[in-house]
């Protein structure tokens, strides 16, 4: 099954990570169409996607279909994969799954609005408005109600589900504006930073190029380095001769490895096609299972 999946800035656009994790954290293959938000690619997108005019979309490239509203996506994905496991088995923990997942996708307007995804910042002294403090009280006993009744770490249970997909950027709310969290949405944003699809997703946000300064906000802030992740393993941009790299081919694209885009990596030199496939290696290598799947070959 081929899919395209249209996607925004993944530094701030927090549908377009809801739509990507339900793809790549249920081992789906896609092809992903980034098309940088407030240009004049995104309105040439919705307009050949109409009616659609929002990201993520996502494309079923045989059947020619196009579905958009990530709970949409969620369903039918969870329709076309049954096996991928978006809605937990058991009754019960499907039926909360799904509320909450429909509740997030409805509603929380305050926290949705000022307090934007923006993984680039984690500001210091942001202070909510009543609204935004109601909606992060009602989010935090939503999750504490779920964690308990299904048994954590996520959402509908033991496995990751399109519940924390949906969930996912509320997470990095938490952590950029710095909202005093119960300790188990403390546990839950750091299973979430924890989790690889989300790994990857954070360091592609990172590695992008594209500031969009209408996301910042005028206070102190620090960079995506004091988000709760794991630490990451030892990396660095590398400058040299890609001979001297341990593989003639990018782990990701099967192209030939440039000059411009090696990486020392626990030790050892990597080549990739683009800067960009660097970078984000760079950041989270232990991310990247092709990058370790290099790493584990005998020296
Ligand atoms: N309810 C939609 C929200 C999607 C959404 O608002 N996406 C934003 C980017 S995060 C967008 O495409 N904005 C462009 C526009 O509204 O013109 C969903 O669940 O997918």
């Amino acid at each position: 099954m081929a899919y395209t999946l249209y996607l925004g800035d993944a530094a701030y656009s927090s549908w377009s990570l809801r739509g990507w994790l339900l793809l790549d954290a249920f081992g789906i293959a896609f092809r992903s169409a980034w098309v940088p938000m407030y240009s004049d690619a995104f309105t040439d997108m919705q307009t050949r996607n109409a009616p659609a005019r929002t990201v993520p979309a996502l494309e079923i490239d045989a059947a020619g279909a196009l579905v958009w509203e990530s709970l949409a996506i969620a369903e039918t994905l969870a329709e076309r994969h049954p096996e991928a496991g978006h809605w937990p088995q058991d009754i019960a923990a499907r039926a909360g799954a799904r509320s909450l997942a429909a509740e997030m996708h409805a509603g929380f307007h305050a926290l949705r609005d000022r307090p934007s995804m923006n993984l680039r910042r984690i500001y210091d002294g942001f202070e909510p408005t009543g609204a935004e403090s109601a909606d992060a009280a009602r989010v935090q006993m939503l999750w504490s109600w779920a964690l308990d009744r299904f048994g954590g770490p996520y959402l509908g249970g033991s496995s990751f589900g399109a519940v924390d997909a949906m969930f996912a950027p509320v997470a990095t709310r938490f952590v950029t504006y710095g909202f005093t969290l119960d300790a188990a949405a403390e546990a839950y944003v750091r299973t979430i930073y924890a989790h690889p699809s989300f790994r990857r997703w954070h360091a592609m946000a990172d590695a992008g190029p594209r500031v969009l300064p209408r996301y910042d906000l005028d206070l102190p802030a620090r960079g995506p380095q004091d988000a709760p992740r794991p630490a990451p393993l030892s990396a660095m941009r590398h400058e040299g001769d890609p001979a001297g790299a341990i593989n003639a081919t990018c782990p990701y694209s099967g192209k030939p490895v440039q000059a411009d885009s090696l990486a020392r990596i626990e030790g050892r030199i990597i080549g990739f096609c683009n800067p960009f496939c660097r970078d984000k290696s760079v950041i989270d290598p232990a991310a990247w299972p092709a990058v370790m799947a290099l790493l584990d070959r005998p020296a």
